[in-house]
């Protein structure tokens, strides 16, 4: 019993020694971010991790992307990276969002490990996040797809316009566009600021239709000179609606614009960041390797095996690979908790059983 104790004790002592505090400076700190943050299934991010180490070293550096759902759903790596002392070092790659991913937040983890997957130094559990799909989409704006025909048939070029007040006179979108034989459809969501009964309103030459939250509005499918139209439509702030807005022209001057009002908000036209892009949900033709070597010009294993760390519970260890200490434990026995420890190794409690 007695020796036991004193094990205890010792224990305590290793792990009290081992175990950094909050507060202490750790041996590594690292973040990782993504741009966009927010995005739809399909899109390619931008991934950048940022790595800080005390000591002068060489690391693997692990990025591991994870599901909503805590499945991990991407990973990638660089192997031997040298930091000197106190050097930060951002590190860059990119990641496709699998067509099929859900929406919601994904978490961004780092591992620290020794060159070739060797010891884990450190594991950092929300090294930063993203978000997929639904209310994440921050793409402002309305995806336009210009026709070249009154009738939304022939050639057609697509382009995100950030607002739609357009006054092309006598002239054309594009050149690819005749001057008075085209149309344009544009399609994304609309964000309310509030919760009120809104008028929508559009000037048009020629014929013009809306929709918002599946609702036609406004329809005015004419040859006409330009002209205004209103539709209402009651809206709850915040929410986002579809929002599709036709357009075509026949014959000489063409103008189109899309404005709103409420009793809060003064008659303008809507701007861009309360319009956001249409989530996509077609998936791309290509499909996505996950976990694809990236294009960092260091040393990358073909065949590397994948070691997943074993969801890390334990804190990270500094600058030294103390994670020896814990693999003397057998499996599955409880660490006690550090208050535990400081209770039992208090040199006022330290008397004799
Ligand atoms: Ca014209
Ligand atoms: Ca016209």
């Amino acid at each position: 019993m007695k020796r036991s104790i004193v094990r205890f004790a010792l224990l305590c002592f290793v792990l009290l020694a081992g175990m950094p505090r909050s507060t202490a400076a750790a041996g590594f700190t690292t973040s990782a971010a993504a741009t966009p943050a927010s995005a739809a299934p399909g899109t390619e991010l931008a991934l950048t991790v940022t790595v800080r180490s005390d000591s002068a070293m060489s690391l693997l550096v692990d990025l591991e992307i994870y599901a909503p759902n805590g499945e991990k759903v991407g990973q990638k790596w660089w192997d031997n990276q040298s930091f000197s002392a106190g050097q930060q070092r951002s590190l860059q790659t990119t990641w496709q969002i699998p067509a099929n991913a859900a929406s919601g937040d994904y978490t961004l983890k780092i591992g620290l490990f020794s060159p070739g997957w060797g010891t884990m130094y450190h594991w950092n559990n929300s090294a930063g996040s993203l978000s997929v799909g639904g209310a994440g989409n921050d793409a402002n704006g309305l995806r336009a797809q210009y026709f070249n025909n009154t009738n939304f048939s022939g050639s057609t070029i697509t382009r995100d316009d950030t607002r739609v007040d357009f006054n092309w006179g006598a002239g054309s979108p594009d050149s690819t566009i005749g001057a008075d034989t085209f149309s344009v459809r544009w399609e994304g969501q609309v964000e309310p600021r509030y919760s009120e009964r809104y008028t929508f309103y559009t000037v048009s030459d020629d014929g013009v239709r809306l929709w918002v939250n599946g609702k036609k509005v406004i329809d005015n499918w004419t040859r006409h000179a330009p002209t205004e139209n209103q539709g209402r439509i009651t809206l709850q702030a915040g929410q986002r609606y579809d929002i599709r807005l036709e357009f075509f022209e026949s014959s000489g001057r063409a103008q189109i614009s899309l404005a709103w009002s409420s009793p809060s908000q003064p008659k303008q036209i809507i701007p861009q960041n309360q319009l956001f892009l249409p989530i996509v949900t077609n998936p791309p033709a290509t499909p996505q390797p996950t976990a694809t070597a990236t294009t960092q010009p260091t040393a990358q294993p073909t065949n590397m095996p994948t070691p997943v760390p074993p969801t890390p519970v334990l804190p990270t260890p500094t600058t030294e690979p103390e994670a020896r200490y814990f693999s003397t434990l057998p499996p599955g026995s409880q660490l006690p908790s550090e208050a535990e420890c400081a209770a039992m190794v208090k040199p006022g409690r330290r008397r004799r059983a």
